[in-house]
């Protein structure tokens, strides 16, 4: 079961990885977060590679951590800390840095770091049946791989404090409505809807677009001033992209653009 934790697929611009430990709902352990991190290197060393989708097989999208993989031999739970340092922490710091955008498609339960690992993706998509439960409170932790600093944003504090102390599993259908995510699909078009937008960012203007996603995630410590000089700094650098000018020359020939998602020389 564990010989491929993930499962790679390389797509015209997109990659997408697929979290394939189904029997345990894709829960993470120590394999498979090595096997995750090397691929989302490789995605990001490739300059080929302009978007990344994050799903899971089978009928989850990720349970969080595999509960079984932290018992010692004698059956006792470790001290925790030392799994976030080298593995949730980076990866959430990752996919939210990746120059590029992520597209999770929620197919399934989400649960505990699975949950806000989904929410740390730029665009979350999620199928009808699927569900988000921060689960962490049912077995005495607390919410993380970024949870208590994403859901009050994405929520607003009475939301999250729910949400994160009953454990309760929060529907798709509920998710969207509260803005907790993008969009929810009917369960048969997911994968559709997921590859679809990939292939838009696969030919969109990738320089553009990261500078979209640090102005976003910096506004949320900034005040208004520090934040339109950022905007002035990143749309100078936007500016100097082929991407700019060919989608300035095809407006004014009203053609569709062809970008290249090059870097300004
Ligand atoms: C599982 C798991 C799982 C192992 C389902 N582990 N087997 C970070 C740092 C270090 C350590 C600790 O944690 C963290 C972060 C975290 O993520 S803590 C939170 C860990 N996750 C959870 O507490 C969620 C546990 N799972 C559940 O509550 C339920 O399975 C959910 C609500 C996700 C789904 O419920 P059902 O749809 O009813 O499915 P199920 O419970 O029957 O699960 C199917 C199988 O998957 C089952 O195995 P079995 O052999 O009985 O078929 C489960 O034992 C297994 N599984 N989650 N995290």
């Amino acid at each position: 079961m564990d010989e491929t934790p993930i499962l790679v697929e390389q797509r015209a611009g997109y990659r997408v990885i697929t979290l394939n430990r189904p029997q345990r709902l894709n829960a993470f352990t120590e394999t498979m977060h090595q096997a995750l991190k090397r691929a989302l290197v490789e995605a990001e060393n490739d300059p080929a590679c302009r978007a990344l989708l994050l799903t899971g097989a089978g009928r989850g999208f990720c349970a969080g951590q595999d509960l079984n993989d932290r018992l010692s031999q004698g059956g006792e739970t470790p001290v925790l800390g030392g799994a976030l340092e080298a593995y949730y922490n980076p990866l959430v710091r990752t996919l939210r840095e990746l120059p590029f955008p992520v597209v999770a498609a929620v197919n399934g339960v989400a649960a505990g770091a699975g949950a806000n690992i989904a929410l740390a993706c730029d665009i979350v998509l999620a199928a009808k049946s699927a569900s988000f439960v921060q689960a962490f409170a049912k077995i005495g932790l607390v919410p993380d791989s970024g949870g208590t600093w994403i859901l009050p944003r994405l929520i607003g504090p009475a939301r999250a404090r729910g949400l994160a102390l009953t454990g309760e599993p929060l529907p798709a259908e509920k998710a969207e409505a509260w803005g907790l995510i993008w969009r929810m699909v009917d369960d048969g078009e997911l994968m559709g809807e997921a590859h679809k937008l990939c292939m838009h960012f696969a030919s969109g203007p990738t320089v553009g677009l990261a500078l979209i996603k640090r102005g976003l995630d910096a506004a949320w410590d900034n005040d208004l001033d520090s934040q339109l000089d950022l905007e002035r700094e990143f749309q100078r650098e936007a500016s100097l992209t082929p991407d700019y000018a060919e989608g300035v020359r095809a407006f004014l020939e009203k053609r569709a653009p062809v970008f290249t998602g090059r870097k300004a020389k």
